[in-house]
């Protein structure tokens, strides 16, 4: 039996809700089953220096201490509630934000919830061997904060489904700890959550580029008509921050160390690099490449009556909804979408309402460009002539109007085979993987000490210095 109030830190009433609690006592042992055979290899004894968050005060949301991470207090928290919420676009404009799920809506909803919920496991399990390889300590803690904080993002999903859909809610949430990122028989939802996190440096790419995505979706879906799901999502969103600023400082600081490296030594040839136990700026380009592309899929197809239908109900908005100016019914407005036409990439105008999923992209590509931006400063302020590009929209798209054609990173349409043969100038080879994976092949956790191809962060977790243990091995 648990006990509730201690063991899951709350702000929605467990301690009284008998319907949640039973819906829990029978999730929460397998949600553990789930930690101890998918969560982080061999790290359950470890004690690991972890914010958690205990309430949504401000001085409640980020409590660091030691914690074992099986012991972790993985809690249910929603923003508080804005008495005065409207629905704020679509059909149902000025009613009242929903308490309970509108029956009509009931199950696109659940869809869209499982469809969230499932990318928090499967990063999870994507990143599970990573501890056997980390560059540190700090690095190593920085992970399993991730790692848990996608465990939370887990149960917020599982709340609602628990709470608000009832039996189906319930069977969703089993299937959640069914499926498995990359099995064949019962694979994970959305595609970039199958692929491999082979390495470190997968690992930073995948944080900046597809916890982003998350960061857009969970904007979107936080402009709800359904509140309780908007709430969720917004204080989902502060843990999302620190994904991204371990994704944006760890490709940083890769890239700041093979730039120190390049000036020291005077080279700039690949081989040459990568002879001094170093990533070159190439292979990191091309992982770039990866990630991206793979990232931009999970925005859908560009035109999508789904995406039209989601919004035109009140249950999944723009980014930044209530702060754009239009009539946020987007009855007349048109967007435009690109397509490819006779071997040319031409843009086509289309009713606004059915191009969100592009929308939503394009404003996420905007981000993207800027975080770029600040890694080509590292490089341009050590010195090093190399320009990282953001491949073209089109570049390796599995879904949506690029999906079957061969664009290259600079946007023209090749045929598949002179496509081919360039691939393995654009994405990363079993080479390149290899080699990556050859400069990680054992963990660095010595207090202090970073592996040669990365540079120390600028500052530890929570004012703690670079030295500090944040994580007791046992
Ligand atoms: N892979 O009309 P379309 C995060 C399917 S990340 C495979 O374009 P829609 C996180 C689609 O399901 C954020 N299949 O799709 C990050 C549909 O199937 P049906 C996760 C795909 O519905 C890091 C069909 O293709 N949250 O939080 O407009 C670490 C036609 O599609 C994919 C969400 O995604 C794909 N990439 O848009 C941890 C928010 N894309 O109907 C966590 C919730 C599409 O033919 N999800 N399909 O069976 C949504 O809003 C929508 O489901 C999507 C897709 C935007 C993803």
């Amino acid at each position: 039996m648990i006990n509730y109030t201690e063991k899951i830190p709350n702000n929605v009433d467990l301690g009284r809700d008998r319907v949640l609690q039973r819906a829990l006592e029978h999730w929460q042992p397998a949600y553990m089953g789930w930690w101890y055979d998918m969560g982080p290899d061999e790290s359950h004894n470890y004690e690991v220096y972890l914010r958690t968050a205990i309430s949504v005060e401000p001085d409640g949301w980020a409590q660091f201490g030691y914690v074992k991470m099986p012991d972790y207090r993985w809690g249910i928290f929603l923003q508080p509630r804005d008495e005065k919420r409207e629905v704020n676009f679509g059909a149902h404009k000025g009613q009242a934000a929903w308490q309970e799920v509108p029956g009509e809506y009931r199950s696109i909803l659940r869809r869209i919830i499982v469809t969230q919920g499932d990318t928090e496991p499967a990063s999870v399990e994507q990143q599970r061997m990573l501890g056997a390889s980390c560059p540190s300590m700090y690095d190593l803690r920085n992970i399993f904060q991730v790692n848990v904080e996608e465990g939370r993002h887990l149960w917020a999903m599982v709340y609602l489904l628990h709470r608000y859909f009832g039996r189906d809610g319930r069977e969703e949430a089993e299937s959640l700890l069914a499926r498995r990122s990359g099995d064949t028989d019962n694979p994970r939802i959305l595609g970039a959550f199958n692929e491999p996190t082979p390495d470190w440096l997968a690992f930073y790419m995948f944080t900046f580029f597809t916890d982003r995505d998350g960061k857009f979706q969970l904007c979107a879906l936080a402009e709800s008509g359904f509140d309780p799901l908007s709430r969720t999502c917004r204080f989902m969103l502060t843990e999302e921050a620190h994904h991204m600023f371990v994704g944006e400082t760890g490709v940083s600081r890769i890239i700041q160390r093979s730039c120190e490296v390049m000036k020291e030594h005077k080279l700039d040839d690949p081989s040459d690099v990568r002879a001094l136990g170093v990533i070159d700026l190439q292979t990191i380009q091309k992982y770039l490449n990866f990630h991206y592309s793979v990232t931009l899929d999970l925005y859908g197809s560009d035109v999508s009556s789904n995406a039209a239908n989601y919004f035109t109900s009140g249950l999944k908005g723009r980014f930044r909804e209530t702060k754009l100016e239009d009539d946020h019914v987007l009855s007349e407005a048109e967007y435009p979408v690109f397509e490819v036409v006779d071997g040319k990439i031409l843009a086509k105008t289309v009713p606004a309402l059915t191009a969100l999923n592009e929308r939503l992209r394009d404003d996420y590509i905007e981000e993207i460009a800027d975080g770029v931006a600040r890694w080509q400063r590292v490089i341009d302020n050590a010195g090093v002539p190399f320009r990282l590009t953001l491949p073209h929209k089109g570049f390796h798209r599995e879904i949506g109007n690029f999906a079957g054609h061969f664009i290259s990173p600079q946007g023209e349409v090749l045929s598949e085979e002179s496509w081919k043969k360039r691939e393995s100038q654009w994405l990363p080879t079993p080479e390149d993987h290899a080699f990556v994976q050859s400069l990680m092949s054992g963990r660095v956790v010595e207090p202090g000490k970073f592996a040669n191809w990365i540079a120390p962060p600028a500052r530890g977790v929570n004012n703690q210095p670079l030295n500090f243990e944040y994580v007791r091995f046992h």
